[in-house]
C-alpha cells in the first residue's frame, strides 16, 4: 500500500483549530464514509464479488475488497478522480507488446492509463546477476547510518510478515532468507530514498528505453521481494504518478480490478510477469494486487514517472 497517508487522513484541517465551515466539511465526511462503509458491507460481495469467481487465486482477496479493507481506502474512494471507463472498456485481455518504441509508448500507454506488460524489456541490467537478498543486506546493513536513515525516512510494506522495518527483514534466519522447505514465508516491499543506496542499485539498472525522453524519474526506487504464495492485497495507490516495475527474479501475476465506476464496463485483468519483463500500470487508477509462483525468491525494481 504505497499511498500517503498525509495526502487522505492527516489533512491540515482535521489536526488545526478549524473554521466552523471546516468542521462541517469534517463532519459531512465521516458521515458520507459511515454511509459508504454501511452501503459496502451490505452490498460489496454483490458489487465486488461475481466477477472474481471465475479465478481460484482470486478468492483470497475478493475477501478483502469486501469491504474489510480499511478506513483509509475510503477516505481515498471519495477523494480519487472518477475513472474514464473509456480507458478500459476495449481491454478484454492485458496487453502485451514484445517490443515498443519510445513512439509508440507515448502514443498509447505513456500518460493513458492503459497498462501494459514490455516483454524482455531488461537489457544488459546488471541488476539480473546482482540483486538478491544478500546484496540488498550488504549494502543496506554495511554502515549502521544508512539503516536508520531508511528506516526513519523511508516507507516499509510488511504485507502479512510481522517485520517492523527493513532492519528487521535483515535479521532473519539465512534458511527462511533462502526459502528453504518448511521455513516460514514471507513478502515486503519498500522504497529507497537514501542516496548513497540509490548510487549503489543504479550502477546496476536504468529507466526503461521505452520511457518517454522528457519524462521525469521519480528518485525513489521500489523494492518488492519474497516468495511463493504470498503477494500484495489489493490496494489502490495514491502516488500521483503511473509506474514501472521490473521483473529481476523470480515470478509474479498481476490483477487489476477497475474501479467501482466501470464495474459494468471493464474487465479485471491478470498477467503472469517473468525475469525481464517490465510492467507499466497507473496503480492510482487501477485496484492491484500480486500473487507470487513457486521458484525463486521475486524481486522487483520500479519506480514511478511523469
Ligand atoms: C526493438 O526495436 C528497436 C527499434 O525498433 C530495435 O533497435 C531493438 O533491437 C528491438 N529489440 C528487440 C529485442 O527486438
Ligand atoms: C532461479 O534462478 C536461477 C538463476 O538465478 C535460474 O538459473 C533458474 O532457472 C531459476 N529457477 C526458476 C525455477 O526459475
Ligand atoms: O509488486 C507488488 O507486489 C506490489 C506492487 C505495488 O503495489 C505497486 O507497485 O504499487
Ligand atoms: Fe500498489
Amino acid at each position: 500500500m504505497r499511498f500517503l497517508l498525509e495526502d487522505h487522513i492527516r489533512r491540515p484541517e482535521i489536526k488545526s483549530n478549524k473554521s466552523t465551515d471546516e468542521n462541517h466539511n469534517v463532519t459531512a465526511l465521516i458521515i458520507l464514509y459511515t454511509v459508504l462503509a454501511i452501503l459496502c458491507a451490505v452490498f460489496g460481495g454483490y458489487l465486488f464479488g461475481p466477477r472474481f469467481i471465475e479465478s481460484n487465486q482470486i478468492v483470497d482477496y475478493v475477501e478483502t475488497i469486501d469491504c474489510l479493507i480499511g478506513n483509509n481506502e475510503y477516505l481515498m474512494e471519495v477523494s480519487r478522480p472518477i475513472f474514464d471507463c473509456d480507458v478500459c472498456r476495449h481491454l478484454k485481455t492485458f496487453p502485451i507488446v514484445n517490443n515498443i518504441t519510445e513512439e509508440e509508448f507515448s502514443d498509447k500507454y505513456a500518460y493513458s492509463a492503459v497498462p501494459v506488460l514490455v516483454k524482455n524489456a531488461v537489457k544488459d541490467w546488471s541488476a539480473m546477476e546482482t540483486f538478491s537478498y544478500d546484496y540488498f543486506k550488504e549494502i543496506y546493513t554495511k554502515d549502521p547510518g544508512i539503516i536508520r536513515s531508511v528506516e526513519e525516512e523511508c516507507q516499509f510494506f510488511p504485507y502479512s510478515t510481522e517485520f517492523r522495518s527493513l532492519g528487521e527483514l535483515f535479521q532473519m534466519q539465512d534458511a527462511r532468507a533462502q526459502y528453504e522447505s518448511g521455513e516460514k514465508p514471507w513478502y515486503v516491499g519498500w522504497s529507497n530514498c537514501n542516496h548513497q543506496v540509490q548510487e549503489e542499485l543504479r550502477k546496476h539498472y536504468h529507466r526503461p528505453h521505452f520511457l518517454p525522453t522528457d519524462a521525469e524519474s521519480s528518485a525513489i526506487d521500489w523494492i518488492f521481494m519474497g516468495g511463493r504464495g504470498l503477494g500484495a492485497a489489493i490496494h489502490l495507490d495514491s502516488v500521483r504518478r503511473p509506474s514501472w516495475q521490473a521483473q529481476i527474479q523470480g515470478s509474479k501475476t498481476w490483477h487489476l480490478v477497475p474501479p467501482p465506476e466501470c464495474q459494468f464496463t471493464c474487465s479485471p485483468l491478470k498477467v503472469h510477469m517473468a525475469p525481464g519483463d517490465i510492467i507499466v500500470v497507473d496503480t492510482n487508477q487501477w485496484y492491484h494486487s500480486t500473487f507470487i509462483h513457486d521458484g525463486n525468491v521475486s524481486i522487483t525494481i520500479g519506480s514511478e514517472y511523469d
